[in-house]
């Protein structure tokens, strides 16, 4: 029997959209490809709720109803209370607002309920597997179709999704890894999108296959950078052996960064052999980057070099290469650019530094940290650019540091995860969240010494106790 959804988008300005399709996962596809239509502000971003009717008529009367419903309302909804969402609709001003559930949605409450308890229904072992060979082995359309729909499973935030998306991504898990992955980071502006663009054909004719992810923190507020890419990687976004993925847009960095990195995974799996991950150098993405890529380019202006104070140290020691883009616009401010970048990155002490033990010994065998200039926009330099990366890539594998890099990032993967879920946990824990509200506002008076309301609330967490108390 025919399924009818009703869902909500979270927009860039952090309101709801609501709607309803017969087709969730196409209409998700159309929302994500679509610049049209809608404001920067309000672009829909995210889907935070569906729901599923068994008639048109059922969908539509519901979604007319969530369309009038307060915010509070829609995120009770969102949040699996239904018992708040009868509260709320009670509690309105206008009790005539107020319409009973129908039957259908009756039904909806119950299979919302169900998909949330402890026991999440998953994806049939067929559909899971179709899936999975689609990814593997499917033609250039089927694939394309199939990692998008893995990759909406990996950023849903429903507990069943997330059941079945570990699943896939541990079927997976055996055909990762033979990708290069390539972080890319730079101020907007400098040139990103105009430069994978042009590497990304020009890795495509050397028989390569292109999937480029980006990690924009600001994306959720700004949702513009998503049209830029669009336009600025026209050719690129639209060839057979091209995927271009924007950023999940909600979430903490690090969520969204754990998005971006199981979509990497998805499309190593699927056959794509260099990975580009995109970043703009706000906040801490370059480090997120960094942490999950082989190896990370830093692209730079060519002003750049007269105010070295524009380069944050921090993003600098995590350069294994420097780029200094629009060397077409004044090749002398590129010159210079290039001697101060690098001999700001010996005074680091990343290039040609002292090295002590093993690590003199290793000397020749390293890889040291080059700058080499660019034109992204007249295509000049690119070759220059995949030669360094291409001995990078050599140097790094025979002396075996590429190969420590993806170990110590899975481990460092895996803590970072733990300790997101354990922090989750602690939130969502009955007594901890019964005491949070009152211990924080002591806190914030200068009431309680923060250091002993956390302890007070890591005693409290349900069998967390003795841990807590050292
Ligand atoms: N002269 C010159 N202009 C360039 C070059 N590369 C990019 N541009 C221009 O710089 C502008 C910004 O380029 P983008 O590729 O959109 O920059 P971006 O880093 O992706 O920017 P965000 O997506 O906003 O972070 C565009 O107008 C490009 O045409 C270059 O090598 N030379
Ligand atoms: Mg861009």
């Amino acid at each position: 029997m025919k399924s009818f959804y009703v869902y909500l988008l979270k927009c860039a300005d952090g309101s709801y959209y609501g709607g309803h399709t017969d087709d969730i996962e196409a209409r998700m596809q159309q929302h994500h490809a679509s610049d049209v239509g809608y404001t920067s502000t309000r672009k829909p971003l995210e889907l935070v709720w569906q729901g599923e009717f068994e008639t048109r008529e059922g969908a539509i009367a519901f979604e007319q109803q969530i369309k009038g419903w307060s915010r509070a309302k829609k995120e009770a909804l969102i949040a699996g209370d239904w018992t708040r969402v009868q509260e709320l609709a009670k509690s309105n001003a206008k009790p005539a607002s107020f319409e009973p559930f129908s039957e259908a949605q009756n039904k909806l409450v119950e299979e919302d309920a169900r998909l949330r308890q402890a026991q999440p229904e998953r994806l049939g072992a067929t559909a899971e597997a179709d899936l999975i060979n689609r990814i593997l082995h499917g033609d250039a359309a089927a694939q394309r179709r199939a990692i998008a729909k893995a990759i909406t499973l990996l950023e849903s935030t429903r507990a069943d999704h997330r059941v079945q998306a570990d699943e896939l991504l541990t079927a997976l898990l055996p055909q990762t890894g033979k990708a290069f992955r390539l972080g890319i980071s730079g101020v907007p502006g400098v040139g990103k999108s105009t430069f994978i663009e042009v590497l990304g054909l020009y890795l495509i004719a050397q028989g390569h296959r292109v999937a480029v992810l980006t990690i924009d923190p600001s994306s959720t507020v700004s949702g513009g950078s998503i049209l830029g890419d669009k336009t600025r990687m026209e050719h690129l976004s639209v060839h057979e052996r091209a995927y271009i993925r924007p950023s999940p847009s909600s979430g903490t960095l690090g969520g969204v960064a754990e998005k971006t990195r199981e979509a990497m995974l998805v499309c190593e799996a699927a056959g794509y052999d260099v990975v580009i991950v995109e970043t703009v150098g706000v906040g801490q993405s370059e480090t997120a980057v960094a942490n999950m890529t082989d190896m990370f380019v830093l692209m730079q202006l060519p002003n750049a070099g007269d105010d070295l104070q524009a380069i944050k140290k921090g993003v600098m020691e995590l350069a294994d290469l420097v780029i200094i883009n629009k060397a077409d616009i004044d090749a002398d401010a590129a010159m210079r650019a290039e001697a101060q970048i690098t001999s700001a990155m010996r005074l680091f002490g990343l290039v040609n530094n002292a090295m002590g033990g093993d690590q003199a010994a290793n000397y020749d065998k390293l890889w040291r940290p080059r700058v080499v200039q660019l034109s992204a926009l007249h295509n000049k330099g690119v070759d220059v650019f995949w030669d360094a990366v291409t001995q990078f890539r050599t140097i790094q594998t025979s002396n075996g540091q590429l190969a420590a890099r993806r170990r110590h990032q899975s481990l460092s993967w895996m803590w970072e995860r733990i300790d997101a879920g354990l922090k989750q946990a602690f939130r969502r824990d009955p007594a901890v969240s019964a005491m949070l509200p009152a211990l924080m506002a002591q806190v914030e008076n200068g009431q309680l010494p923060a250091s002993t309301a956390a302890r007070n609330l890591l005693a409290a967490q349900s069998g967390c106790a003795r841990a807590a108390i050292k």
